[in-house]
C-alpha cells in the first residue's frame, strides 16, 4: 500500500512537472490579468507630461528592470586600448571599407577583449548604423574570407562544422542570410557585429566571460540583483558604442541596435538602458523580449529561467510561475526606450515568442511615445502578415519561421531611413 502511494505521488509529480513544460498555445487558455499602467507610478500617481514620466516614472521602471530581471552591472569597466586589427578600403567588391576593431578590458589582473567587425559605405560624410551580436562568430555573417575567426568559446552546432566548442573556417559565411550587409550599405547605412560569445560565453558559467573582471574580493558568480549574460551582452554593445563615438566615420547619434531572439531581447535592454542608441530593433525576442509575461504563451518565465538560468539576474526568478505578481510587463521595457524609434518584430510560425504578445507589447508601450507627440501602434488587431505598421513604434509579422530574412532587413531598413536622423 504505501508502494502504492509512493508510485502514485511520483506520477502525480511527474505529471505535474510535464504540465508546466507544455508550452500553451491555445489563446483561449491565456489566464485574466491586468497590465500594469505605464503611466501610474508604482503608488498610484498618474504620469500625464513626459517631463513627470522622466522625472518619476522612468526611473522607477528603469530600477525596477535593473534590479529584478537583468541585474546591475557592479562598477565601472572603461576600454583599456583599441587595436585596429585589420582595415581596408576596398572590401565587399570595393564598395565598402571594412575594420575589424578589438576593445580590450582590464582589471582584477584579468583582461577581456571582443572584436567590432565593421563595414561601412564609402563616402566622406559620417555614417549612421546598425550594431548588433550574432550567434556563431564574424565570419558567418558574410563570405569576406578577410573576416577573423574568433577564438572564443561556442555552441556547439555540427552542421556549422562547430564541434569542440570552436569555431571553424567551415562556418564562414553561413549566416549570410540573417545580416544583409550590400543592402545595408547600399542604403548608406554602415554595419558593426560582434559575436557575443567573446562578452560572455552562453552557458551557465559565470567564471568566463566579462563578470570576473567586475567581482570583488573572492566573488564567484553575481549576486542576486547583479547582471546575468543578457545585462552583459547589453553592456558589451554600450562599450562598442564608447568606441563608436571616437570613429570620426561614424554618426554616434545615429546608431541603431538591432538583435534577434535572446539577442534581441539584448537589444531591448541596451536601448533601454543605454539612452544613446537612437533606436532598437527587436527581431522575434519573445519571452523577456517585447512579449507579455503575463500572456504566459508560448516560452513562460518558468521555462526561460530554468532552461537559461545564466540571461537573468537571479531575483528575475521570483516570478517564475508567478507572473501576476510582476508589477512590470514587457510593454514598459519596450516604453523605456521613448521617445526614440523601436521596431518590434514577429514571424507567423514563431509561436514559442508569443506573436501577439510581442504586439502587444508594442501597442501598451504606444501611450508613453503619445506624451512626446510621436505616433505608436495606433491600431489594437494585429496587422496582416507581411503588412508592415511602420510609425516611431513599429511592428510587422510576417510569414515563416523563428529567423531573421531578407524581408526583416528590407522593412528595418526602409524605416531607419526614415525614422534615424
Ligand atoms: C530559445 C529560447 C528563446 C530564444 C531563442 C534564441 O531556445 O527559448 O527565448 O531566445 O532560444 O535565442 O534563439
Amino acid at each position: 500500500m504505501k508502494k502504492f502511494i509512493l508510485c502514485l505521488l511520483f506520477f502525480a509529480f511527474l505529471f505535474n512537472v510535464s504540465a508546466q513544460f507544455d508550452a500553451n498555445y491555445d489563446e483561449s487558455k491565456v489566464p485574466e490579468f491586468k497590465l500594469p499602467d505605464p503611466l501610474k507610478t508604482f503608488n498610484g500617481q498618474k504620469i500625464r507630461n513626459y517631463k513627470k514620466w522622466e522625472s518619476k516614472r522612468r526611473p522607477e521602471l528603469l530600477n525596477f528592470f535593473t534590479e529584478n530581471m537583468f541585474g546591475e552591472v557592479p562598477g565601472d569597466l572603461e576600454i583599456a586600448s583599441v587595436d585596429i586589427l585589420e582595415e581596408s578600403n576596398n572590401a565587399l567588391n570595393g564598395k565598402a571599407v571594412r575594420k575589424q576593431v578589438d576593445l580590450v578590458f582590464k582589471n582584477r589582473g584579468k583582461t577581456l577583449d571582443f572584436t567590432i567587425l565593421i563595414y561601412l559605405p564609402k563616402t566622406e560624410e559620417r555614417v549612421p548604423l546598425f550594431v548588433g551580436y550574432n550567434f556563431y562568430g564574424n565570419h558567418t555573417i558574410t563570405e569576406d574570407v578577410e573576416v577573423i575567426i574568433s577564438e572564443a568559446w561556442a555552441n556547439n552546432n555540427p552542421s556549422f562544422g562547430i564541434i569542440n566548442n570552436q569555431l571553424t573556417e567551415q562556418s564562414r559565411g553561413v549566416r549570410t542570410n540573417r545580416w544583409c550587409v550590400d543592402k545595408i550599405i547600399e542604403a548608406g547605412f554602415g554595419l558593426a557585429v560582434i559575436y557575443y560569445g567573446e562578452v560572455d560565453p552562453d552557458k551557465d558559467d559565470f567564471s568566463d566571460g566579462i563578470h570576473p573582471l567586475l567581482y570583488i574580493d573572492d566573488q564567484q558568480q553575481p549576486a542576486a540583483d547583479e547582471w546575468g549574460a543578457i545585462g552583459a551582452w547589453s553592456w558589451g554593445l554600450s562599450r562598442a558604442m564608447d568606441y563608436f563615438e571616437q570613429d570620426e566615420a561614424i554618426d554616434e547619434s545615429r546608431v541603431v541596435v538591432f538583435g534577434h531572439s535572446r539577442l534581441g531581447k539584448t537589444a531591448l535592454w541596451a536601448g533601454a538602458s543605454d539612452e544613446r542608441f537612437a533606436g532598437v530593433i527587436s527581431n522575434e525576442s519573445g519571452c523577456g523580449g517585447a512579449a507579455l509575461s503575463k500572456r504566459r504563451f508560448g516560452e513562460t518565465l518558468w521555462r526561460i529561467n530554468n532552461r537559461f538560468p545564466h540571461w537573468f539576474c537571479k531575483n528575475f526568478r521570483n516570478y517564475r510561475k508567478n507572473e501576476e505578481a510582476l508589477p512590470v510587463d514587457q510593454h514598459e521595457l519596450i516604453a523605456l526606450i521613448a521617445p526614440r524609434p523601436v521596431y518590434i518584430a514577429s514571424a507567423e510560425e514563431d509561436r514559442w515568442s508569443d506573436p501577439k504578445g510581442e504586439f502587444l507589447g508594442a501597442l501598451y508601450a504606444t501611450p508613453v511615445y503619445e506624451l512626446y507627440g510621436k505616433k505608436g501602434i495606433e491600431q489594437t488587431e494585429m496587422p496582416a502578415v507581411n503588412y508592415p505598421i511602420q510609425n516611431t513604434v513599429a511592428y510587422h509579422i510576417r510569414t515563416g519561421e523563428h529567423d531573421v530574412t531578407e524581408f526583416d532587413w528590407e522593412q528595418y531598413i526602409k524605416w531607419a531611413s526614415e525614422f534615424i536622423k
